[in-house]
């Protein structure tokens, strides 16, 4: 335990290190800068558990150094015991009101002293505790947020991040007039690749596509994600059709790069089926999958609007 002793007499230093050292390490600087140091004014680290601040100083009032001591965030959960020599209850009242935790009154009984400065320190340990675990709490929050939009196999958005960039987009659509484009892609004789091959390289399969759907979609607001089963939804922002018949065109070219082979395909690769649609029709969703079943009628591995 850490223990800041601040007060301008080399006695009352003397007789408070003296006492408290049993119970923790004291540091009683000759000045306040030696005291602003040790609380981190500059640097923001602090290893001090408790404070023993003198009420009554002639450099600096015991008070107005409070203040000072509380502007900074890092020492928000640090206890801080006025020390006075009288009872000043007005005073104390303003102590407490510039962020004190308790006092103790000159001269102190050494077991009291003690006793009020193991408490602060509690005290101190205590908040910060409760403010670690906060954070880590919020860090997990943050984590499970990112998980429960995240599809675990092939690591795109998820259906429920789908369906809520979705939402926005038609809302944005609404306010602004700015177009936004819908590609559904399907797999193309998908079941027969699983029979093929069996499950677990279909697996790898919705891995390999998703990553070159990821891969084509160059914008920052362009939301690739993983709809359902062997099914999956481009969503771009702020793009026309023209737009998305480039990022779709982008689609096969890699498709066709990334040659997965398909031994039960017409063509023994594995293709998509696109679908594309804008915020102009009145049913985006239903659109593209109209448009996606004209692209698998159509014969497959093609784009239809
Ligand atoms: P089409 O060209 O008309 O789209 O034919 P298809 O065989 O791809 O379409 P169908 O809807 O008949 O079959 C989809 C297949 O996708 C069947 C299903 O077993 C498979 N599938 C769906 N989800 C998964 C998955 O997570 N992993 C694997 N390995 N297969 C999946
Ligand atoms: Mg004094
Ligand atoms: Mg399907
Ligand atoms: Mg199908
Ligand atoms: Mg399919």
């Amino acid at each position: 335990m850490n223990i800041l002793v601040i007060d301008d007499s080399a006695l009352i230093r003397a007789i408070l290190t003296r006492t408290l050292t049993p119970i923790g390490a004291v540091h009683a600087p000759g000045d306040l800068q030696g005291a602003r140091d040790l609380l981190g004014f500059h640097s923001g680290q602090c290893d001090m558990d408790v404070v023993l601040l003198d009420l009554e100083m002639p450099e600096r009032d015991g008070l107005s150094f409070l203040r000072d001591l509380r502007a900074h965030p890092h020492l928000a959960d640090l206890s801080v015991i006025m020390v006075t020599s009288t009872q000043e209850t007005e005073r104390l009242d303003d102590a407490f009101a510039a962020g004190a935790n308790d006092y103790v009154t000159k001269p102190a009984h050494d077991n009291v002293l003690r006793a009020r400065t193991l408490h602060g320190a509690r005290l101190t340990r205590a908040l910060r505790a409760a403010k670690d675990r906060e954070r880590e709490l919020a860090a997990a929050n943050v984590q499970l947020e990112q998980l429960s939009l995240t599809d675990a196999l092939t690591g795109l958005a998820n259906r429920r991040a789908f369906d809520q960039q979705y939402t926005q987009a038609l809302a944005l659509a609404q306010r602004s007039r700015m177009p936004s484009t819908l590609i559904m892609a399907d797999i193309d004789h998908f079941k027969r690749y699983n029979d093929a091959l069996g499950h677990p390289a279909g697996d790898a399969c919705l891995q390999q596509v998703a990553a070159v759907l990821q891969r084509s979609c160059h914008r920052r607001t362009d939301l690739a994600a993983r709809y359902g089963g062997e099914e999956f939804a481009l969503l771009l922002l702020d793009t026309d059709l023209r737009g998305a018949q480039e990022v779709a065109g982008r689609v096969h070219a890699a498709l066709e790069d990334a040659a997965i082979p398909h031994p039960d395909h017409p063509l023994g690769r594995v293709t998509l089926s696109l679908g594309l649609a804008s915020t102009a029709a009145a049913d985006l969703k239903g659109a593209a999958d109209a448009a996606l079943y004209r692209a698998k009628a159509q014969g497959r591995n093609t784009t239809a609007e």
